[in-house]
């Protein structure tokens, strides 16, 4: 059976790299195809939004919230209606779980897929041009085509993606996603309005030196946290938190490192989603050969009961969530 992880050459436009990967794609009948186009068409859109916030009068807040009762800004408004229509017109979609969205939205009853989306993760750093992200996840529907969807259709366990991925707003924009066999980045070129493939097969060292947590909030971190924080310390690794999900998590997949959002005092829970932030990095952490729990637990076998529910995480380089597991456990035994 050909290796569908065979690379495709570095340049390769995302077009003809999805096309050629479409038989190794679950239920390939073009459909995953024509959704993963959708959303990178999107970010292409919104690419372009970000990069002119400052001078069309986009930055700042909304005076809005959101799900979480967070602040919404005027790109995350914006992004949410880029995607959202462009998921309806695409016509592959079922339902859609949204950040911004109190409710699941229901699409197109006669589709077979549903995406959980965080818009514009980092909204708060556009005004301080700190960059940003969209996190999405891609689920096969499970009630019967045509029906209304339904609760389980997305509350479902992240080891059900199909896909996964996410488009970094930086010094560059990239899309990097897996649809199971491996992850692949894409860069874009704006002046040819086209993502071309920049990163084969992306593998997350199994070690690194970077851990990326928010200290501030260390008196309130679990024991076990704080031991693992002094573990780092003692080994010499160098602290780096960007504020940025998908920054910190993009340079760890590519130079080694773990971020931890533990549950805190103003975050009992954790402060990231599940749906659509730990689930979705957690498949692609685990397809470049990293790992990503609660402290304990996969993240990926979590089974949501509800869409907006929030997870402690721990992601990164395979031996240091490890590690950071290990510490985690013990001093809960030590509690105990
Ligand atoms: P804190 C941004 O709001 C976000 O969701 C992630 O992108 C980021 O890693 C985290 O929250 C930052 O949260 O509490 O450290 O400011």
């Amino acid at each position: 059976m050909e290796d569908s992880r065979i690379a495709m050459p570095i340049g390769t436009a995302l077009d003809r790299f999805i096309k050629s990967r479409q038989t190794a794609f679950p239920y390939a009948t073009g459909e995953l195809s024509q959704l993963l186009r959708d959303i990178a068409l999107s970010g292409k859109v919104v690419n372009r939004e970000i990069n002119r916030a400052g001078l069309i009068n986009l930055a700042g807040a909304a005076g809005t919230e959101n799900s979480g009762g967070e602040q919404q800004q005027n790109l995350d408004v914006l992004a949410n209606i880029r995607f959202a229509r462009a998921l309806e017109k695409g016509g592959e979609v079922c339902a859609i779980v949204s950040e911004e969205e109190e409710r699941v939205i229901e699409v197109n009853r006669k589709a077979h897929y549903v995406v959980a989306i965080d818009p514009l993760d980092g909204s708060s750093n556009i005004d301080v041009n700190v960059s940003i992200g969209t996190i999405f996840s891609i689920y096969r529907r499970i009630s019967e085509e045509g029906k209304p969807v339904t609760m389980e259709d997305a509350l479902q366990p992240g080891r059900n993606q199909v896909a996964a991925g996410y488009i970094l707003y930086g010094s560059s924009t990239m899309l990097v996603f897996t649809t199971g066999r491996g992850v692949n980045g894409f860069t874009y070129d704006p002046s040819l309005g086209e993502y071309f493939l920049s990163h084969q097969n992306m593998q997350m060292p199994l070690e690194g030196k970077i851990y990326s947590v928010n200290e501030g909030s260390y008196h309130s971190f679990p024991q076990g946290v704080k031991d693992y924080i002094e573990d780092c310390r003692e080994k010499g690794y160098t602290g780096r938190y960007i504020g940025s999900l998908v920054a910190d998590f993009h340079r760890n997949l590519l130079k080694g490192g773990i971020y931890i959002y533990p549950s805190t005092a103003s975050n009992p829970e954790g402060k990231l989603r599940l749906m659509y932030e730990c689930n979705t990095l957690a498949m692609l952490a685990e397809e470049a050969g990293g790992m990503a729990t609660d402290g304990t637990n996969r993240i990926l076998d979590i089974v949501p009961t509800r869409i907006h529910q929030r997870a402690p995480f721990f992601v990164g380089s395979k031996n240091m969530v490890e590690r950071a597991k290990e510490l985690v456990e013990e001093a809960k035994m030590i509690e105990k």
